[in-house]
């Protein structure tokens, strides 16, 4: 079906009876695909909407994915009132989703704003640090029992690794022979990377409700005064730990480079970033954290680092059944420039530990 039509069918569900304009396709996130839906009102004036097509193959149970952020969301406009928040929209039989076939739709409002793939005004990052952090905040005191996990396991490391040692195993698509070199690397690093993970399993870390996927283009900004407005993409929010919020966070927003980047060799950390994140971050959330997670967050930079490059290196193994791609290879030099990027955080790994106890002293 045309996707004009499928777009206008799905508003007239979430019961938008407007006059249909048209679509924008808005390229950003690698796992679902988004539109923003325009339309006139009666008296003449244009209203957008932000249309999802959730990827159930990612998310395998999307019912209790929007229970979670119905939940989340209501916890956050009780707490703050007054800041700008993303509403779902209902169907006439009270669903905040529609279900065609194996579509699955979801709609909110559409917030005027701007993002960022890659920035280095050094204001906007601190203020995307400092939303982050504040977003650990509105949820610091809600009941983690509440919550579905919408991927199991999504930052178990061990668990990453053992899905891409059972890829490398089975080569499903002859891959295998050609990524050697990454193989060896990621297998090289296992256990360092593996460090949060095996920190909570041994109840050395507390679980919070966190983001879980803290890129910087998840952070709408104002654009007029570059102010952080709201945190979207609440897909993930799970039981996690503070250091895969943060670690995230740096992985995507302090890389010379944008995560994709096929000169590889240009990754790295850029410190002047990574410490405007960290103290807008760590201004936020140092009052709260332990001291075992004060310790690991710089580490905490490589573990997810190197887990994303497992991720993307067990999906090129598999054929590209996870991520959206754009090219054959698209996996692999995601997974190539992570590579990159974590041999340079453990390069500058002093650095980094040193900022984030300079961040912390200057906060609490
Ligand atoms: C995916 O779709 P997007 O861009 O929000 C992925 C993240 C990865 C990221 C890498 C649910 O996020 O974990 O870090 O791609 N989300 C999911 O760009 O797997
Ligand atoms: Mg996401």
């Amino acid at each position: 079906m045309d996707l004009n039509l499928k777009l206008q069918e799905v508003c007239r569900q979430f019961r938008i009876k407007d006059e249909y304009l048209g679509y924008e396709t808005i390229q950003m996130g690698n796992v679902n695909c988004t539109y923003k839906v325009n339309f006139r009102l009666s008296d003449g004036t244009p209203k957008s909407f932000l249309v999802q097509n959730v990827n159930t193959y990612a998310f395998r149970n999307p019912v209790g994915l929007m229970e979670n952020i119905d939940k989340v969301t209501e916890h956050i406009r009780r707490k703050c009132p007054e800041k700008l928040s993303l509403h779902f929209h209902h169907t006439s039989d009270r669903k905040t989703y529609v279900i065609d076939g194996e579509n699955f739709w979801r709609m909110s409002n559409f917030i005027r704003s701007v993002t960022y793939n890659s920035v280095k005004d050094l204001t906007i990052i601190r203020n995307a640090g400092s939303a982050f952090g504040e977003f650990q905040n509105e949820l610091s005191d809600f009941d983690i029992g509440q919550l579905t996990e919408t991927i199991p396991n999504f930052h178990n490391t061990r668990k990453r690794y053992e899905s891409l040692e059972a890829s490398v195993k089975a080569d499903p698509v002859g891959r295998v022979a050609q990524v050697q070199e990454e193989l060896e690397y990621l297998l090289s690093v296992k256990d360092q990377a593996c460090t949060l993970t095996d920190l909570q399993k041994a109840g050395q870390l507390p679980l919070r409700v966190t983001h879980n996927d803290t890129k910087i283009n998840n952070v709408l900004f104002d654009p007029e005064d570059g102010s952080a407005v709201v945190v979207i993409d609440l897909d993930t929010v799970m039981p996690g730990l503070m250091g895969h919020d943060f670690g995230d966070a740096i992985r995507f927003a302090a890389n010379y480079v944008e995560e994709d980047c096929p000169d590889a060799e240009k990754a790295g950390v850029d410190l002047d970033v990574f410490t405007a994140f960290a103290r807008g971050f760590l201004e936020k959330t140092a009052q709260s954290m332990t001291d075992k997670e004060v310790e690991t967050l710089a580490l905490s930079c490589f573990c997810l680092t190197t887990e994303l490059a497992v991720r993307f290196l067990d999906d090129y193994i598999q054929g590209d059944l996870y991520f959206k791609t754009r090219g054959p290879e698209h996996n692999l030099v995601r997974a190539r420039c992570q590579i990159a990027l974590a041999k340079d955080m453990i390069r500058k790994m002093p650095q980094m530990e040193k900022i984030v106890k300079d961040s912390v002293a200057a906060s609490v």
